[in-house]
């Protein structure tokens, strides 16, 4: 049936009422239902993996709930340690193509030594992304607490403490406002009970502290030690005085009187204070530098005094407005809850007892959304890293960096599919930074016109390999030039769900076509016809090479490599169809035939390299070689000897002990949903709540690290259950629902062509669904054995139900 937007809605509406009167498990989908998903606790944090993130792209806060010593860690996302690095050894363009030619021999020993000696430069990594500080404020209660609550509201971004004292209540809540790009913190007794506070900053060093008008001033400068250390922690690099940064702090009280102690604010005789706290770095992101014709300083003073001019009432309206209208887009509701009665680290607790807990997944879900728009929505300028923007150490195991082997690729997979899609946007301007950074790299490793990025990179755009050794400059860096190509296929998808020509033109097609312009003169062909690549790796796994019976990772043609390259020509060839262009088309029509096929090794699994290795580590993290089941499309049902031998490769992996890492662990839950296997998605789902994430629902990396992409992965994967669109012009509906989801219903999700889809299904069967098409546009909607073509105007919708 073929309706408009807004009368799809209202049948919608309609429909999903009655049934909420005759089944409570139904939603409305214009209605937000009662039941709104927060994470809260009983008890403050006591450590910062318990403390709530708040975030608006820029600046974020964790927030600890303390009652007698408030405390919010601060992160401004660029405030990065470092300055702009591409070190190059001299005479690179002759050792890396003999450390090429020696890989393409075979000899992988040999060009692993040849590498380390002649390739490896100083600095070898990157210096980290760095805390801002922290905000202590101390309050003068004079008795213990009780009654206390401590909450995030995901939909309107709020987070809040309640507790009494002798009886008085009290409460807190605050928020980061991307209008004003500052932090709200406000303190209130309802029982009119007088709180003296004071307010202190602290950093680990590079900072210097005053207090002018009632300001807590914070003025700092990045200290790089000259002695940076290759095989060290902490990153390596230059040493000197860096990026500059500042915050700022304000207190406004309705009673009550502001003065100030070294370098500390006194609030006294206030039943009300609103803190406003901003913050500014000098750094550029156009010239992926800090910028000395910005003043971090005068920045940081000017959003405060801006900060501090409306009420408190209207910034918390707007903000609320502004926050709940992004994330209201998608509704999921799996729960057989009415009440959330039970808090968030309980629930974690019962799940180590293997029992599923519905409403935690939903929470989860819903959590992960709300941290990609508080690290790479509103305000954003850099994409979300490691920890997103949330990161409280002066030094983090990895930087805290842009990693491009798999992890900043997983922060941006639920982005379409779950309608975040302006998400992507400080993605794309990074990337298109980087990709002309990366010209360099690719003209001075073998004279390419194309651009490359390795395995990872920094807020300073580094595209020469890095690695927190010299070791792993060699073999996880130089061995993975594939880096930039895979990232350009993000964009590619991003086009591909917003059918944004302009996009496609200006921002994804130059970086593809760039990427596939290294590759066309990059790869070789061999004695058997086939282009390879080379160096090559299967990020990070190790093989035992037969010929010398060393342990290596350095290669040919890692099946991931060829996976990428296919889906990149691909997608170059289809925007140059669209866009009318004739460049490299032909050339890469030609390549596409002769990359080698992806092959089912002798144990029945996908092989991970060109040849049948021994592989060292048959519970390795990365499974690399399933990059076509997910995130591409290469291997479907349509090829049940690929897809069976898919499904065998997991098994392995997960016999052998793997998905140990938070990440693996959601990247299993894509490939079990694109093997239409949605129990074993929650299997996953729930190893992954049980193990890997922390009472504040942070996903873990071991031993116990903060490190956002798992919970990125893991959205994208709850999304995949509900709906696929990876196959050419098609949606599929409830394609995984797993056998303890009976009933429920999601809405708002997107899929290629630019299509909205809200489902709801009882009894373990679709009930209803209506595609709305965004821009226009044709698809086939399948569910089991139904398949029907649709051909919608832009606004309109397709009611489809089993009838
Ligand atoms: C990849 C992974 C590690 C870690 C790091 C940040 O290199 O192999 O497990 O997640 O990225």
């Amino acid at each position: 049936m073929y309706i408009s937007k807004d009368k799809a809605r209202s049948i919608f509406c309609v429909i999903s009422l009655l049934l909420i009167l005759g089944l409570s498990q139904c939603t409305v989908t214009d209605e937000k239902q009662e039941l709104s998903e927060q994470l809260w606790y009983n008890q403050p944090a006591s450590e910062w993996l318990e403390a709530l993130p708040l975030g608006n792209g820029k600046l974020g806060a964790m927030v600890f709930g303390t009652v007698n010593k408030e405390h919010l860690q601060f992160n401004e996302e660029t405030l990065w340690a470092g300055t702009p690095e591409d070190p190059y050894p001299e005479n690179v363009r002759k050792h890396y193509l003999k450390f090429q030619q020696l890989n393409l021999d075979g000899k992988f020993a040999e060009a692993e030594e040849y590498g380390f000696n002649n390739l490896v430069v100083s600095p070898t990594s990157v210096r980290p992304y760095e805390s801002l500080g922290d905000l202590f404020i101390t309050f003068d209660h004079k008795s213990e607490a009780s009654k206390y609550k401590r909450k995030l509201d995901l939909e309107t971004g709020i987070t809040s403490i309640e507790y009494e004292i002798d009886g008085k209540k009290y409460q807190r809540e605050s928020f980061i406002s991307a209008k004003y790009n500052a932090l709200y913190y406000r303190y209130f007794s309802n029982d009119s009970d007088k709180v003296n506070s004071k307010l202190s900053y602290s950093r680990y060093k590079d900072i210097k502290q005053s207090v002018k008008d009632n300001v807590l001033r914070i003025d700092g400068q990045i200290f790089d030690d000259i002695n940076g250390y290759d095989d060290n922690k902490g990153g390596s690099g230059e040493g000197g005085y860096h990026m500059k940064f500042a915050a700022r702090v304000g207190v406004k009280t309705q009673s009550g009187n502001v003065s100030s102690e070294t370098d500390q604010l006194v609030v006294s005789n206030a039943n009300d204070m609103v803190v406003v706290f901003t913050a500014a770095t000098d750094y550029n992101p156009s010239q992926m530098n800090y910028d000395r014709n910005i003043d971090a300083y005068q920045k940081s003073d000017n959003q405060l005094t801006m900060a501090m001019k409306p009420s408190y009432e209207d910034v918390r309206e707007e903000h609320i407005k502004t926050h709940a209208a992004m994330y209201n887009r998608v509704d999921l509701d799996i729960a057989d809850i009415e009440v959330d009665s039970i808090p968030t680290d309980i629930r974690l607790e019962n799940m180590k007892n293997g029992q599923e807990d519905k409403y935690l997944s939903q929470v989860f879900f819903q959590y992960g959304r709300y941290l990609l728009m508080g690290s790479s929505g509103f305000r954003a300028e850099l994409p979300a890293n490691l920890q997103g923007i949330w990161n409280k150490e002066k030094w983090i195991q990895w930087e805290s960096d842009f990693h491009l082997n798999i992890n900043l690729q997983m922060n941006y997979w639920p982005a379409e599919v779950t309608n975040l899609s302006e998400t992507v946007k400080p993605l794309s301007q990074f990337m298109t930074r980087l990709s002309e950074k990366g010209k360099v790299t690719a003209e001075k490793y073998i004279g390419s016109e194309g651009w490359i990025a390795h395995h990872a990179t920094n807020a300073f755009g580094r595209t020469v390999p890095n690695g927190s050794s010299k070791q792993s400059q060699l073999v996880n860096g130089y061995c993975f030039p594939i880096a930039g190509a895979w990232m350009s296929l993000t964009m590619w998808r991003h086009y591909e769900f917003t059918q944004d020509k302009a996009y496609l033109e200006t921002v994804a097609y130059p970086m593809l076509q760039g990427a596939a312009q290294f590759f066309l003169d990059f790869m070789k062909e061999n004695e058997k016809g086939e282009l390879v690549t080379a160096p090559s790796y299967s990020p990070e796994n190790r093989y035992k090479d037969p010929t010398t019976g060393k342990i290596l990772k350095n290669t040919i043609a890692a099946t991931m490599d060829i996976q990428i390259l296919r889906d990149l020509f691909r997608a170059v060839i289809e925007s140059e169809t669209i866009l009318g262009k004739e460049n490299l088309s032909k050339q890469l029509q030609a390549a596409l035939t002769k990359l080698p096929t992806t092959k089912v090794g002798k144990d029945g699994t996908i092989m991970e390299w060109y040849e049948d290795y021994e592989e060292v580590q048959p519970n390795h993290r990365h499974i690399s070689h399933l990059f076509g089941l997910y995130p591409s499309t290469q291997i479907t049902q349509t090829d049940p000897v690929l897809f069976t031998a898919a499904k065998k490769t997991i098994e392995k992996r997960l016999s052998n002990g793997g998905g140990q890492t938070g990440w693996s662990r959601a990247w299993i839950i894509n490939f079990y949903a694109r093997l239409f296997d949605g129990d074993e998605c929650v299997k996953s789902i729930n190893s992954l709540l049980a193990n890997q994430v922390t009472p504040n629902l942070f996903d873990l990396h071991p031993p116990r690290i903060f490190q956002i992409d798992g919970n990125f992965g893991a959205v994208a994967g709850m999304a995949e259950m509900l709906v696929q669109s990876n196959e050419r012009n098609t949606i599929k509906l409830l394609p995984a629902l797993p056998s303890t989801w009976s009933q429920g219903s999601v809405s708002g999700l997107k899929a290629r062509g630019n299509f909205e889809v809200d489902i709801t299904w009882n009894e373990g069967q679709l009930e209803e669904a209506t595609i709305t098409s965004i821009v226009g546009g044709t698809t086939k909607i399948v569910y089991q054995e139904k398949a029907i073509q649709i051909d919608l105007m832009a606004g309109e919708s397709y009611v489809f139900n089993m009838n």
